[in-house]
């Protein structure tokens, strides 16, 4: 098989619009699995869920099998600039068009299947984004992108509005990859522009401080992480706004990602009044949907907490009343933020709640 195998799977990766494809041979990981460590022993690490940190970089020990990487990048740079409004949140563009996850994982069943008509004898696991590998470790080994300051992995050519998948094979690259030399130099526009001080000199990287984490987490946030939040949603893409290669990035052509602006930055009261039907319709098909409405509208809730203007202080006194709890504590965090004078009203509320809210309240105000 040999390398028509690499070529003929390029070219049908390819033809399911895939703009970025390259491969390597995994070998025992040092350099990337000691970066990983000397992160963990800071504790900037965060994880999704499916991640595992024995074997993120060593795709062997995934799948024994496994003699090459065949990495994949898709661009979703086909959203158009959106300008926010005074009452608009922000979601971010990974979570603007249509889930990531299915499109890709649907590209990427189609190019094994067409793979194996044509090598009926071959055998892979695949993976994008849910995983216990490192998706960019791969894309950076195959030659996809560089590494830049902000962690993303870079394409010289398409930035980092780039989705990443690699499928692992049996089958022996022998060429070897070539990587893509560190395009940052003496840039440091993200550093500089991250409003939360996550990004850090030398390729460090506090994921507890990121808005993008924030707003995916489950656990009761702090004060000082609500506010951190600003107008974000879901994810924060401020990092890649101010990047260099993004400016001059080529556009991407797969139409699933494109979002219109009313979705992408959505008017807080749209948000906070979606019921279930309407939630399914749109967000729901996003990559945002895995954390589900009530924590999109937590986020809403926070924002409102954050820009604290007046319609949405009327807002706030409905959802304090939600049958949720989570929206309830999280009303009580926003109005507190509006001042002094919702003092009564939240002591009111407060009083026709449990005691282990009310111990929470306190805890996290
Ligand atoms: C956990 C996770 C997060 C966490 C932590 C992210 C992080 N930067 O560590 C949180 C929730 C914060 C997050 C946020 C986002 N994520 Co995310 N996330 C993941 C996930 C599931 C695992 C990544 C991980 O933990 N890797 C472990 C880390 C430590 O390894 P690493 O990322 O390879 O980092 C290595 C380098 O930093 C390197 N390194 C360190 N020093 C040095 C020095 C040099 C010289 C070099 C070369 C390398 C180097 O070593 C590290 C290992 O220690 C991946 C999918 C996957 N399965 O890989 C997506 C993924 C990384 N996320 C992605 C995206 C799009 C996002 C968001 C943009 C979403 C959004 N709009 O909000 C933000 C961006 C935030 C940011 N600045 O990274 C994409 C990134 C695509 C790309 N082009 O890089 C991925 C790959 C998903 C995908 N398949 O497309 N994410
Ligand atoms: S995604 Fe936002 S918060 Fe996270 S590192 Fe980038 S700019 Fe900072
Ligand atoms: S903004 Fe500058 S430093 Fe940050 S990733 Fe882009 S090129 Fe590198």
């Amino acid at each position: 098989m040999g390398m028509d195998f690499f070529e003929t799977a390029f070219k049908i990766a390819k033809n399911h619009g895939f703009e970025m494809t390259g491969a390597y041979s995994p070998e025992k990981e040092t350099f990337l699995a000691n970066k990983f460590s000397e992160r963990k022993k800071k504790g900037h690490i965060v994880f999704l869920g499916s991640e595992n940190e024995n074997i993120m970089f060593d795709p062997k020990k995934y799948w024994g099998k496994c003699k090459s990487v065949i990495s994949l990048a898709l661009s979703y740079n086909i959203i158009p600039k959106c300008t926010e409004t005074n009452d608009s949140g922000m979601m971010s563009k990974v979570s603007s068009g249509i889930d990531y996850h299915h499109v890709i994982g649907d590209k990427l069943k189609a190019v094994v299947r067409e793979l194996k008509d044509i090598y009926p004898h071959f055998d892979c696991v695949f993976q994008v984004d849910v995983g216990p590998l490192s998706d960019r470790a791969a894309a950076w080994h195959s030659g996809l992108g560089f590494y830049g300051k902000n962690s993303f992995v870079i394409n010289p050519d398409y930035g980092s509005w780039i989705f990443l998948a690699q499928i692992l094979t049996d089958q022996e690259y022998q060429l070897e990859s070539v990587k893509i030399p560190d395009g940052c130099k003496e840039c440091k526009n993200c550093i500089k522009a991250c409003p939360t001080g996550a990004i850090k000199e030398n390729y460090d990287f506090n994921g507890k401080l990121c808005i993008s984490y924030l707003t995916q987490k489950k656990e009761t946030l702090t004060l000082s992480e609500r506010r951190a939040m600003g107008k974000h949603l879901y994810g924060c893409d401020i990092c890649q706004e101010v990047c260099p290669y993004n400016k001059k990035s080529k556009e991407g052509k797969e139409k699933s990602f494109f979002s219109d602006c009313s979705k992408r930055y959505p008017e807080l009261k749209y948000v906070l009044k979606l019921d279930k039907n309407s939630y399914e319709n749109y967000y729901k098909k996003t990559s945002s949907a895995w954390r589900g409405r009530r924590l999109l509208q937590r986020n809403a809730v926070i924002v409102c907490g954050n820009i604290r203007n007046k319609e949405n202080l009327e807002l706030l006194h409905q959802t304090v009343k939600d049958p949720r709890p989570e929206i309830r504590l999280y009303s009580l965090f926003s109005l507190a933020e509006y001042g002094e004078d919702q003092k009564p009203l939240i002591e009111r509320q407060l009083g026709q709640e449990d005691e282990d809210f009310k111990i929470k309240y306190n805890d996290y105000k």
